[in-house]
Formats: C-alpha cells, sequence, structure tokens
C-alpha cells in the first residue's frame, strides 16, 4: 500500500475510503478485530451517509484493506482519538502508541501525518520521540499536522470540499503534506506550521464553544427577565454585524465540549474567556435538570399529585443517533435520579432502542405527558401541538 491510515473510526474510516477511492491502496489499521472484518466485508459500523457504498466500492475494488497492524507504506496517516483524562487534560496515548507502532516501518523519504485533534506542540513532540527511536531519520523523513473539519452527517461532502490547513515541523514537511492532500481534497489547502494548525482546530471549536456560552447565558437572563430568548436573538442577528448563536439544553458531542480544555491545561492563566465558555454551557445542562425539578414539584404542591413527564430528545445534537457526550443523556439521568414514583417518557426517534433507558414514542409521549421537556429539535418535535394544560418547558427553541 502506498498509505497507512492508523484508526478506523468516524474520520479515519472515511477518510482512508475516500483515499482509496481515488485508486491509492489504502492499508486501515484498527485495535478492534470486529472492525476490521466489518470493513474487509465491505461493511461498516458507523453510522454515516454515503459511507456504506465508499467503502464497499474501496473494498471490492482492492484498494482498502484492513487489518490490525501497520505495513511499510510511504505515507502514514494518525486519526486515533484524543479524549481528556479525568482533570481535563488531554490525553494523547492513543497518538503515541499509534506512532510507536509506526516508528520500525519507518523510511527514508516517508511522510507521518497527524490529524487528530492534539494539544499545541503534539507533532514535535512526536518527531522528537521518533527520532529518539530512530537517530538516523533525522530531516529524512516529513512530519506534519493537519486537522480534519467535517461535521458528522456530513462527512463525505465535506471530506473533499472543505478547505484543510497543514502544517509541518518545516517548509519541506509541509510542501509534502501539500502535495498529498492535493490527491484528494477539491477544498483550498492552508499552509502553516505544526504548532498553528494545532492550535487552529482547537481555535475553530473553542470558538464556537463560547459563542454558544454566550447565547446560554442569554438564556439565563432572559429566563428571569421574562423576555423570550429566542425572539430576542433573532431581533438581535436583524443587525447587520451580530451574528449570535443559539441557546440548548447544554454543548455535547466529542469536539467542542472537549478541545477547549486542551488549550485550558496548557494556558490556564490565560485562557479565562474559554474557560468560563465551558462552565457556562455545562451549568446549562444542571440548570436545565434544576428547572424540570422545579416544575414537578411545582405541580404536585397544585395538584396533589405527581406529574407524568415526557423527556424529548436524547442525541447531542438535532437529527442524529449519536448519543454521545449528550447533556440531554446527562438531564435525563438527573430527572430520574430526581422524579421518584413519576412516570416518566423517555423519547429518541433517531434510535430504536437505548440499553438503560425505555423509550417510548414521540407521539404518545406528547400526548400523554403532564409537562412535556423539549431537548433537542429534532424534526419530528416540530409540528407536535399540545393542550392547554400541558406544561411546555422549551429548552431548544422549538415552540413558536
Ligand atoms: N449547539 C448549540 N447551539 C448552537 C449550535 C450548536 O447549543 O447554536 C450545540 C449542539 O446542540 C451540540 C454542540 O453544540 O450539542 C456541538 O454541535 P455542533 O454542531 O456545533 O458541532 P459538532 O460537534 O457536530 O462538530 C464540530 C464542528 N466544528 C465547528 O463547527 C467549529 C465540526 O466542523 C468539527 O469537525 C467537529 O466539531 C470536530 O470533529 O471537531
Amino acid at each position: 500500500p502506498k498509505v497507512v491510515t492508523i484508526g478506523l473510526g468516524y474520520i479515519g474510516l472515511p477518510t482512508s475510503a475516500l483515499i482509496a477511492n481515488n485508486k491509492i491502496p489504502v492499508h486501515g489499521v484498527d485495535i478492534s478485530q470486529h472492525v476490521v472484518d466489518i470493513i474487509n466485508a465491505g461493511k461498516i459500523h458507523i453510522v454515516e451517509p454515503e459511507l456504506d457504498k465508499a467503502v464497499a466500492k474501496a473494498v471490492a475494488d482492492g484498494f482498502l484493506r484492513a487489518d490490525t497492524k501497520p505495513v511499510t507504506a510511504e505515507t502514514y496517516l494518525v486519526v486515533v482519538p484524543t479524549p481528556f483524562k479525568g482533570n481535563h487534560e488531554p490525553d494523547i496515548s492513543y497518538v503515541k502508541a499509534a506512532t510507536t507502532a509506526i516508528i520500525p516501518l519507518l523510511k527514508e523519504g516517508d511522510l507521518y501525518i497527524i490529524e487528530s485533534t492534539s494539544p499545541v506542540g503534539t507533532t514535535e513532540k512526536m518527531m522528537e520521540y521518533i527520532f529518539a527511536e530512530r537517530p538516523e531519520l533525522e530531516n529524512k523523513i516529513y512530519l506534519a499536522y493537519c486537522p480534519e473539519r467535517v461535521l458528522p452527517g456530513n462527512v463525505m461532502y465535506e471530506l473533499v470540499n472543505n478547505d484543510r490547513v497543514i502544517g509541518g515541523v518545516n517548509e519541506e514537511s509541509t510542501q509534502k503534506a501539500l502535495a498529498f492532500y492535493r490527491q484528494f481534497v477539491q477544498g483550498e489547502l492552508h499552509s502553516t506550521n505544526s504548532r498553528t494548525a494545532e492550535m487552529c482546530k482547537l481555535t475553530e471549536n473553542s470558538s464556537r464553544d463560547v459563542q454558544i456560552a454566550f447565547a446560554n447565558e442569554l438564556s439565563l437572563i432572559c429566563d428571569k427577565a421574562g423576555i423570550n430568548v429566542w425572539e430576542l436573538i433573532a431581533l438581535a442577528n436583524k443587525h447587520p454585524r451580530v451574528n449570535i448563536l443559539q441557546p440548548g439544553c447544554g454543548v455535547g458531542g466529542h469536539c467542542i465540549a472537549v478541545d477547549p480544555y486542551f488549550i485550558v491545561a496548557e494556558f490556564p492563566m490565560e485562557s479565562r474567556i474559554i474557560a468560563q465558555a465551558r462552565e457556562t454551557n455545562n451549568y446549562k445542562s444542571f440548570w436545565c435538570a434544576e428547572k424540570i425539578k422545579n416544575t414537578r414539584l411545582e405541580f404536585e404542591l397544585k395538584n396533589g399529585r405527581e406529574p407524568s413527564i415526557a423527556i424529548m430528545g436524547l442525541a447531542f445534537k438535532p437529527n442524529i443517533d449519536d448519543l454521545r457526550e449528550s447533556p440531554a443523556i446527562q438531564i435525563t439521568e438527573r430527572v430520574l435520579q430526581d422524579s421518584g414514583d413519576a412516570d416518566l417518557f423517555i423519547v429518541e426517534p433517531n434510535v430504536h432502542e437505548h440499553k438503560v433507558f425505555k423509550l417510548t414514542d414521540y407521539q404518545v409521549a406528547a400526548e400523554k405527558a403532564d409537562i412535556v421537556v423539549l431537548l433537542v429539535a429534532h424534526n419530528e418535535f416540530k409540528n407536535l401541538s399540545f393542550k392547554e394544560n400541558q406544561i411546555v418547558l422549551d429548552f431548544c427553541g422549538i415552540v413558536k
């Protein structure tokens, strides 16, 4: 193969399939034998539109093969997760493990690229690690960082069409990496150094987190002030230079709620706004849970019985089935803890079953519940109508 990709997850697999479908032989590596078997059968283990066709074709044409071990190639792409540890410190152990697996295979002229979201300086750190093991390769191989920026649900399109930021540890590395991506990316390729490229990825997601925090802060203020925050934001956005995002029940997913910590961990004194945004967005989920609790207690006082509650939406954002790092799940868990004997209807139209929660049809839940809690703005919920005596807690701005 020409290319080895390490990590066949949400980004690694689509990237491998795209490269392979450009007739560049790819050897994809994953630690899971199960994942490897599924891919070699031309099938996929994740939900992403168009990915099934791309992988089936790449495997059928013989350009993509999966394995649990890397082999000799010319370009090595590291596309593994970078989670954080308990104290919000980034955990780059998967990047290091992937690099360790590649080190014995490297030879003069090879290109090593990290795509995983990484703290500033990771590419240089891996370079030092590689050269400590293989000093004869110093100045003989190329190393670069190039973050992915694709939106789940639109990955196959964005992988080709998004602009890419490419930062080498030196100019030759940057140029070598540019030439690599030019083979399959149609978006513009922007060159820089590896530290800037690493920081760029963290900056993009922190910027979104900070902007959502602003919207969430407004939602708390408006709740006290008796103002409809959705109307307020729509009106403020009529200003030609104002563009406020939408408040919600918190920020989830594995990127926006994670990446800002990579900056905060390393630059705690300087990153006050970034750290505060994380706190504000986390607090918003807690606030929603408290609001549900208080509404339930008020209902009980007034009616002398426990209300039934419908929790509408579990995914981390609208119209997807991804429940990972979802604030709606955290809120649901708290409601379950708080709500004693109350009837609880839990709804997620994009998922058939859940290992912990018993799921109810969304129309049934919305019809029966005394209190309807709208957590995620799924399309299905937009046409629901509610009865006069139902209490609706709309945390995602669906009710007009
Ligand atoms: N959210 C709000 N209000 C908004 C927009 C989003 O509360 O106005 C919430 C969502 O409900 C969700 C969270 O923010 O819980 C994140 O959703 P998202 O759609 O903003 O982002 P992700 O996590 O799906 O994908 C992001 C994207 N980054 C940016 O838009 C800067 C994507 O381009 C990145 O590739 C991806 O992170 C990643 O992998 O880093």
